[in-house]
């Protein structure tokens, strides 16, 4: 008889867009990846009691709670997952922490670089206790730029010289899309800059293994009124539409973000172009079982970029899914999310994206919109404390 493993109940908080792939990956991980741990679905938390017990239901939860903090108080919640607008994951994580569970939430990590920076001194304060905290960048959790990393650490594209990234999305395109909570300032913290650019800054970091050392940038909101979700006449939107900025990396490079919810046509393009002295890496979300890879060490008369179908059994990731050839989706890359964490957690060691990548993140986002507010001023990522 195989020994039972320990069990990690699991609290979550939210359950619109990102509450339910985040149910998907809890209820898949340990069903496709040998995990050293007993997922156990156990409460759902949201402001509705009747909406979040028909969640909870459907998405697979063993009960449903409208007040949060009792997902605190709760003996079986090991892990509070975090799934609610940035404007409550201070409070939540903070206090999550506080009480000894372990947590996970939802990028950015917060609306401020204040926010961030208390958050990650929770966290460090928690590790002493033996509880782990980590921000769900889970675009770190693809085959493709999980290779791209290891190609890059392996050293096959040389020094990074550049870096080009873009995040184009197109939902609020039409001036009568509503204000919803992504559009203001007091729940969202920004717009574009923090929903999406946030993830190629991430991904960037990630993929090179560098930090952005300084930005500059400049933002714009094409769209400045919109009408009320209830119908009860228009708002002002208070936060960016798109972000456009360029950096300097650590290793000498120079990187360029563009990310931008008016880019009609572009409904998830997440694309990011590394170029290296030995070579470079092509990476596009639409297309997220492959990676481009050029290597300019080869014969001239035969080198090109090779598209590079990231399907193999020996790729990251692929050892628990579907033989070659047959690809993996969004929602998977959640599902991978979920794996190193609780495998992070039955070894007690710190998962990454940490509550500091988190905080570093958040460094640059503000940066930007200092630098956007100053003309374009260059400005300085301050190093973490
Ligand atoms: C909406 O813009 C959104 O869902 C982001 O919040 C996610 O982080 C991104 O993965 C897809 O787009």
């Amino acid at each position: 008889m195989q020994p039972s493993k320990p069990a990690l109940g699991v609290g979550m908080i939210g359950y619109s867009f990102m509450g339910r792939v985040h149910s998907h990956a809890w209820r898949s991980a340990g069903r496709f990846f040998d995990l050293p741990m007993d997922v156990e679905m156990n409460v759902l938390a949201g402001r509705d009691t009747v909406k979040v017990a028909e969640a909870a239901r459907t998405l697979g939860w063993r009960a449903s709670e409208a007040d949060w903090r009792r997902v605190l108080d709760d003996p079986g919640v090991q892990l509070v997952d975090i799934c609610t607008p940035g404007s409550s994951h201070a409070e939540i994580a903070i206090a999550a922490l506080e009480a000894g569970k372990h947590v996970l939430c939802e990028k950015p990590l917060a609306n401020s670089v204040d926010e961030a920076r208390e958050m990650a001194a929770a966290a460090r304060r928690a590790v002493q206790r033996g509880v782990l905290a980590a921000v769900g960048f889970n675009y770190r959790r693809l085959p493709a730029t999980t290779l791209a990393r290891r190609l890059v650490e392996q050293g096959r594209i040389g020094e990074v010289r550049h870096v080009r990234a873009q995040y184009l999305q197109d939902f609020v395109a039409d001036p009568d899309f509503p204000l919803v909570w992504r559009l203001r300032k007091d729940q969202a913290g920004s717009g574009a800059l923090g929903d999406i650019g946030a993830h190629i800054v991430d991904l960037t970091q990630f993929i090179t293994g560098e930090r952005l050392t300084k930005v500059s940038g400049t933002t714009e909101t094409f769209v400045r009124s919109r009408p009320l979700p209830d119908g009860s006449g228009h708002g002002e939107v208070t936060v960016d539409d798109a972000a456009l900025f360029q950096a300097r990396l650590s290793g000498g490079g120079l990187a360029s973000f563009e990310a931008t919810r008016f880019a009609t046509g572009r409904k998830n393009a997440l694309r990011i172009e590394i170029n290296g002295s030995a070579g470079s890496l092509a990476f596009d979300l639409e297309r997220l079982n492959e990676l481009e890879f050029y290597d300019a060490t080869e014969d001239a008369t035969t080198a090109g970029f090779r598209r590079v179908l990231v399907t193999e059994p020996d790729h990251p990731y692929l050892e628990a899914w579907w033989p070659p050839g047959h690809g993996l989706g969004y929602e998977h890359t959640f599902t991978h999310e979920i794996t190193d964490l609780v495998r992070c957690l039955a070894a007690e060691e710190q998962p990454r994206p940490s509550f500091d990548d988190g905080l570093r993140v958040q460094r640059v986002l503000d940066a930007v919109e200092r630098s956007a507010h100053d003309d374009g001023r260059w400005t300085a990522i301050a190093d973490d404390e």
